[in-house]
């Protein structure tokens, strides 16, 4: 029988390996990360890079997986950063959790992307009270205390919202439709969430100078393409005359499409049905450039390098703006193809 030495001190190995990774967070072979809560933290020789724990309110739509990826590339190692990513997969309770990981990990900073606009008074002044600095990104959160978070990152949803409004405006005047009754339905995003809420109030505010738009119903979709054609399909059981569909992002629209479609309903620039979009992912804008799609209202998810920069001021002891809003625009067919071959989400 051959002699397997190696087998006997098998057992003995495995537990140094791990003894020591867990004991000192590095391994025979190099530097490991060790886990804490789940976390990762940096090694010996990432100690000067920048901590950063990231919530992310979970993968609902591809501006969210581009979002993510925008703030991934940004706050990369070679930039100077170690970024603790947390997936909160839609649920607010998930995303209090991981900003305690972050606390209780004592990161440099926090970034996060609420979901809702309510319920966060009590974390951030948790964060507060360990002096770290919060920054939020795409969405709002509604605090009586503001100095409850340094500086807020994103996008104008009331003037999204009023952009589709008054797009909506001129194309009915452009196509001489601008007397007859308009009946409108609106696939709304998350309830509760900031951007829902401006996007509905900034259309709004357009519709009611209107006596012959009406709104029928708003619904939420939940900003899912699934979600989206389920609300469409009840929308059009209920409603025999619907003139023009809003729906607040890309991912309902593409779901919304369906169920129109299935009913044989045509949309777009030649069809029966207006529809107005948000976000302006790139196979929406493809909608846009065949004319399926009338109008996307930009919501620019590439967010990574303005909170890079921001972090970068605060690390330097410079002022930072409580606001930032990034730029955006509003794609028709008569623009869109431009902008077709550059969009890489
Ligand atoms: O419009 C939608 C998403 O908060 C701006 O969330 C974001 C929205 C975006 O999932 O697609």
């Amino acid at each position: 029988m051959k002699n397997r030495w190696w087998r006997k001190i098998l057992p003995a190995v495995a537990v140094w390996f791990y003894t020591s990774r867990f004991l000192t967070g590095c391994g025979p072979f190099g530097d490991v990360v060790l886990e804490e809560d789940g976390l990762e933290v940096p090694s010996e020789e990432e100690e000067d890079l920048i901590v950063v724990g990231f919530s992310q309110i979970g993968s609902e739509s591809v501006w969210r997986t581009a979002n993510s990826a925008s703030i991934q590339n940004a706050l990369s190692r070679e930039n100077g950063f170690f970024l603790e990513f947390n997936n909160a997969r839609q649920k607010q309770e998930n995303q209090i959790k991981a900003i305690r990981g972050f606390i209780s990990q004592r990161v440099d900073y926090i970034v996060f992307s609420p979901v809702t606009e309510d319920g966060w008074e009590t974390v951030l002044q948790e964060a507060k009270d360990a002096g770290i600095p919060v920054i939020l990104v795409d969405r709002k959160v509604v605090v009586e205390d503001e100095s409850l978070y340094t500086t807020w990152i994103g996008s104008d949803a009331e003037e999204e919202g009023v952009n589709a409004g008054i797009w909506l405006e001129e194309y009915l005047a452009k196509t001489g439709r601008e007397g007859e009754s308009i009946n409108i339905v609106v696939l709304q995003g998350t309830p509760g969430a900031s951007i829902q809420l401006g996007r509905t109030t900034g259309f709004e505010s357009v519709a009611e100078k209107h006596s012959n738009w009406r709104i029928l119903e708003q619904k939420s979709a939940d900003f899912t393409n699934a979600k989206g054609e389920e609300v469409m399909a009840q929308f059009i059981r209920k409603y025999q005359d619907i003139d023009v569909v809003i729906s607040q992002n890309d991912d309902m629209t593409f779901g919304a499409l369906k169920a129109l479609e299935a009913n044989g309903i045509t949309t777009g620039v030649n069809g029966d049905v207006i529809v107005i979009s948000f976000d302006a992912v790139r196979e929406a804008l493809e909608l846009v450039a065949q004319g399926i799609i009338n109008v996307d209202i930009e919501c620019n998810p590439e967010q990574g390098e303005y909170i890079a920069a921001i972090i970068r001021k605060l690390e330097n002891g410079e002022p930072v703006e409580k606001e930032n809003i990034v730029d955006e625009q509003i794609f028709t067919p008569e623009n869109v193809e431009q902008y077709l071959d550059t969009r890489t989400y």
